[in-house]
């Protein structure tokens, strides 16, 4: 019998937040990745107070193997356009559901690029950190079989659930 290996499979999603705050919405990200079998690496990396991570982050991440990056952050929400700038990988940006401006700030921050550096936006907070997880996924299925076939599954499991709901008489 073959010997099931143990070694980690090499991240082909970096998901990056500008702070610990931003895991709580994030999370979900991680959830639907882990649910899809993609394998993803997560860090903590700041535009405003980490910049030179964020720029070795950006500048490395290809040749760390990354295909796809999700970035989300909250407020004046500047880490999704500038890793963006950094590298050629597409770049998703989740708004983070801010405390003073509910997201609004967030999500204008992130999506009003200008034509040049695109950043696929989602939408803000948990739906749209697993939308940017399911494109992420999405991405990854282009190459990748199994990840296809379990993003049809969980497609068709969708389906199923929403077929069976029923309201109350
Ligand atoms: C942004 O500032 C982060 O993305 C976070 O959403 C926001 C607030 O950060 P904390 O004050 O909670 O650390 O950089």
């Amino acid at each position: 019998m073959a010997k099931k290996s143990t070694a980690k499979a090499k991240p082909v999603v970096g998901i990056i937040m500008g702070s610990i705050s931003d895991w709580e919405t994030m999370q979900h990200t991680a959830e639907i990745l882990t649910e899809l079998g993609v394998p993803y690496e997560k860090s903590i990396v700041s535009a405003h107070r980490t910049p030179d991570v964020m720029v070795d982050y950006a500048k490395s991440a290809e040749k760390r193997g990354l295909s796809v990056i999700i970035a989300g952050a909250g407020g004046a929400a500047h880490l999704p356009g500038m890793t963006a700038a950094m590298t050629y990988l597409p770049v998703f940006g989740v708004p983070v559901q801010s405390r003073t401006l509910s997201g609004m700030d967030s999500l204008l921050s992130i999506v009003q690029m200008p034509a040049g550096i695109p950043v696929p936006t989602l939408a803000i907070g948990k739906a749209g950190a697993i939308n940017a997880g399911l494109s992420a996924a999405a991405v990854v299925a282009l190459s990748d079989v199994t990840v296809r076939r379990k993003l049809k599954a969980f497609r068709k499991a969708q389906t199923a659930k929403v077929e069976k709901m029923e309201l109350p008489a």
